[in-house]
């Protein structure tokens, strides 16, 4: 899980440690692209919504394998 406030800057840095993954938040038009294994990808966006946002990864089954986790905008 990952706390943020309303209209702050929120950066993220993904890292794929053992394969090939992604990163997207649907409702906040968030989309890393696929980065390979060994290699990061940051994402700097604010949000001026509140809420609780899903985040995962979309390549295969790798969303259904539990890749998902929550942003919350307070
Ligand atoms: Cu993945």
């Amino acid at each position: 899980m990952i706390r943020a406030k309303k209209d702050e800057k929120i950066k993220l840095v993904m890292k794929s440690a053992d394969q090939m993954h992604n990163l997207n938040i649907d409702e906040l038009g968030v989309k890393l692209p696929i980065t390979k294994a060994g290699n990061t990808a940051p994402v700097e966006f604010v949000s001026s919504k509140i809420g609780e946002f899903e985040y995962y990864c979309s390549i295969g089954q790798h969303r259904a394998n539990g890749q998902t986790g929550t942003l919350i905008v307070e």
